[in-house]
């Protein structure tokens, strides 16, 4: 049990608000709001925080804690590579066992495909690697005018600039003086959205058509590539219909041009496969990848090279000018390797997609019966629902009600974290949740969704 020490906490909570500059948070209202929880520690698929309080960790972290915490595997194996080697890079010509180990390792568990992959030390540098490698295959290619990348609008692919206009998120886009030039975005196949009265069949192959004209418009000798989260994350766990990624790997085929899928969120078994890919059948020719590669205990993303790409990249000789500090570090790999060979050992992937998705399914569907709730979906291990003021039409409450962030609020109280993308309600929990864990996260989001209805009907 952590001590609470409430005097620690005022003071942690002061010297926060005053140094700590924190991602995607506006500061005068987190200020105004009486500022930060301070999290102490976590043990298993809980939470603690400075003031003694549980919290069910409906998010694993930030998408990312697949394990849980407390794994004392991962912490002894970045002990041990601290101890042996605790950092060499690998420019120059040097190189070290655990990326050795952990490129073979990436190399056997992903689509046959990929045999290379390189190192970054974060999702969104495995983006920015993505388009550096996408504009150099071409060049090499003898095609230098297929510049342009097709992204999707409300994707999320990071926050350097390549990511950040990579993505499509309009309110990042704003404050970017130069977004990176050659990049579009079309629609998203967000079916309760945008779908309208379309059956899912029809919306999906409509909204990947929207590839297509996309393509026709620019001139596809001027395409270089498509890039596509395989389920959309930060977005708001977007799920597309089935018929939408093969009509998408149809396009790509058609028009030459290459498939990136992005995951960062979906690798390692959060839908029940190794690669979301695997999910949705279709073949990328480059894959992002970071997060659940360690569980989050350590930094660490790449991108696996596809042998269309490698060939070209790698076979024709010149240096790809790209690389990091942290490219390959090794006490991250260490734990990545250690990660996977526990995700393999323990069956931790065939679990997901066997037992503990379909239960979860279930069990979150039931969440649509909730007068507050206009839909809830899931897949493998990721979850959303759609608060809405009114059920049938649709219609959502006023955005100054603040309704997902309300509920959020309630969560957060009541010893849950679930996130709130606008009226999204988002979970994407550790992939070690038992039986157990999903009756308590049902039971306190239904909860904490009764508090959210009771407290708009009281002050809307
Ligand atoms: N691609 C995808 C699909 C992601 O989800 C990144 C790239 C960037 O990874 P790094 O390691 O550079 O953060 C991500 C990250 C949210 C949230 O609010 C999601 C992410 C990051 C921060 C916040 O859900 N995903």
């Amino acid at each position: 049990m952590t001590d609470v020490n409430l005097d620690q906490t005022a003071d942690w909570k002061r010297n926060d608000h005053r140094h700590y500059m924190h991602p995607f948070t506006d500061h005068k209202e987190l200020g105004e709001k009486g500022g930060t929880r301070v999290i102490t520690r976590a043990e298993g698929v809980y939470i603690y925080d400075s003031e003694g309080q549980q919290i069910l960790d409906g998010m694993a972290g930030l998408w990312c804690v697949n394990l849980g915490y407390g794994r004392q595997e991962l912490v002894d194996a970045a002990a041990r590579q601290m101890q042996e080697l605790p950092y060499y890079n690998s420019f120059f010509q040097c190189t070290h066992p655990p990326a050795i180990e952990l490129s073979q390792l990436l190399s056997d568990l992903s689509p046959g495909q990929f045999n290379h992959v390189f190192f970054t030390g974060s999702g969104s540098e495995a983006n920015d690697t993505q388009i550096r490698l996408i504009r150099r295959y071409w060049d090499l290619k003898g095609q230098p005018d297929r510049m342009t990348i097709i992204a999707r609008k409300n994707a999320y692919h990071g926050s350097t600039l390549g990511g950040a206009s990579l993505g499509g998120m309009s309110a990042m886009h704003e404050q970017m003086v130069m977004p990176v030039p050659g990049i579009e975005h079309i629609e998203q196949p967000y079916p309760f959205e945008l779908g309208a009265d379309l059956s899912p069949e029809e919306f999906g192959l409509q909204q990947a058509r929207l590839l297509e004209k996309k393509i026709q418009e620019i001139g596809a000798e001027k395409v270089a590539a498509f890039i596509g989260e395989p389920v959309q994350g930060a977005g708001g766990v977007i799920i597309p219909p089935d018929s939408y990624w093969p009509e998408i790997q149809r396009i790509c085929d058609e028009y030459g041009i290459l498939l990136v899928a992005d995951e960062v969120i979906t690798a390692f078994g959060r839908l029940g496969e190794w690669f979301g890919s695997t999910h949705y059948g279709i073949r990328p020719d480059l894959i992002s990848f970071a997060k659940g590669v360690t569980s989050g205990y350590l930094p660490l993303g790449g991108s696996l090279v596809g042998d269309r790409v490698a060939d070209v990249v790698i076979a024709s000789g010149g240096e790809f000018a790209h690389g990091y500090t942290y490219s390959g570090h090794p006490a991250a790999c260490a734990v990545a390797l250690e990660n996977l060979r526990i995700l393999q050992r323990e069956k931790i992937v065939e679990k997901v997609k066997e037992r503990t998705a379909p239960y979860f399914n279930e069990r979150w569907a039931g969440l649509g019966d909730h007068p507050l709730v206009g839909e809830a979906r899931s897949l493998g291990l990721v979850g959303a629902i759609e608060i809405v003021r009114d059920k049938d039409s649709r219609e959502r409450f006023h955005k100054d009600q603040g309704a997902g962030p309300r509920c959020r609020d309630f969560c957060i109280s009541n010893g849950l974290v679930m996130r709130a993308v606008g009226d999204t309600m988002i979970v994407s929990p550790p992939l070690i949740f038992g039986k157990e864990h999903i009756d308590e996260l049902v039971e306190k989001a239904w909860k904490c969704l009764d508090l959210t209805q009771q407290s708009l009907e009281s002050a809307p």
